[in-house]
């Protein structure tokens, strides 16, 4: 069984439609601690996180809104992660993907205390892959998985802790990838799982693969999961919405999955916007993705040994 650490991190910043920032209040009503304490996991609630006040940085891209405040909100993350991560499984309360700035930061920094590699598994309709001179929309949460690997051009954001290797990091279904993006990625040695291979293949081999190298490495993996890696049909409450994404059962498949590995360390749950959802489905859809990656299952049966 495992010590659940929530942590609300309603950041609001990193984009430009207002609402994610009720997500932390959206999960707690939608029973996400009852959820995971009839799994029969011990859960800690640390209630919402708030930052500094923003320091006044700025920077060379004139695009780029909210820098001193997202700064300041994953400074704010990455201090309470690492405490977290020491005592149990913290589970960030989004908040758009901008806390992932604080969250990876926090995963790496504790990784590499333990002397163990991090791995990322990133399910998102986006790469998230933009540094803070490349970001045409200035919405700094696509940025946090470029801050994680390491790539120059995050001035002045802290140094990032250890940064993950490029072969740690998969991405799921991806879907929308912008040209600075996808020209950096093409560099890269990261996993891209995009939707034309997830539809070619599914999810399982593509995903099994990924568990395989993070198990054969002893790895800790930190899982961040945006509301728009699903398909808006079930998930309204996103402010970018994107089609032709993870469907109810694929997406729930991913979260048995990774049930099973055992490998899952810490965890996003991003985006979610509840002032777009309908009557809280999406809400409830994502703390029900969360019951099945803490152990929620139909029918006991073996599970292939990873
Ligand atoms: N790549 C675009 C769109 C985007 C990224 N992440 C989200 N949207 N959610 C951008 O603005 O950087
Ligand atoms: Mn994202
Ligand atoms: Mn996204």
């Amino acid at each position: 069984m495992t010590h659940c650490i929530l942590i609300g991190t309603p950041v609001d910043e990193g984009q430009r439609r207002a609402g994610c920032l009720m997500g932390p209040a959206a999960y707690r009503v939608a029973g996400l601690a009852s959820t995971l304490a009839e799994l029969g996991h011990s859960v800690e609630d640390r209630g919402d996180l708030s930052p500094a006040p923003g320091r006044g940085q700025t920077c060379a891209n004139p695009a780029v809104h909210h820098l001193p405040e997202t700064i300041a909100w994953a400074e704010a993350i990455r201090a309470a992660g690492i405490s977290a991560m020491e005592q149990g499984m913290p589970i960030f309360l989004g908040g758009d993907h901008a806390l992932a700035l604080g969250s990876l930061a926090a995963a790496a920094a504790h990784a590499h205390a333990l002397g163990r590699p991090q791995f990322v598994l990133w399910l998102d309709a986006h790469s998230d892959f933009h540094t803070v001179q490349t970001t045409q929309s200035g919405n700094l949460h696509g940025t946090p998985l470029a801050y994680a690997a390491g790539r120059p051009g995050f001035d002045p954001f802290p140094p990032f802790p250890a940064p993950i290797p490029a072969r740690n990091i998969c991405m799921f279904g991806i879907r929308s990838v912008d040209g600075a993006e996808l020209a950096a990625l093409r560099e890269t040695d990261i996993v891209v799982n995009d939707m034309r291979v997830l539809d070619e293949r599914g999810v399982v081999a593509p995903l099994r693969e990924f568990l395989d190298r993070v198990r054969a490495q002893d790895g800790l993996l930190h899982v961040s999961l945006d509301v728009d890696f699903l398909d808006p049909s079930i998930a309204p409450a996103v402010g970018t919405t994107v089609p032709g994404g993870a469907t109810f059962r694929e997406a729930h498949l991913v979260c048995e999955l990774l049930h099973d590995s055992g490998l899952m360390t810490s965890l996003d749950l991003v985006e979610l916007n509840p002032f777009l959802d309908e009557r809280g489905r999406t809400a409830r859809l994502m703390v029900d993705l969360v019951g099945s990656l803490m152990g929620r299952k139909v029918f006991d049966r073996p599970t292939r040994s990873f």
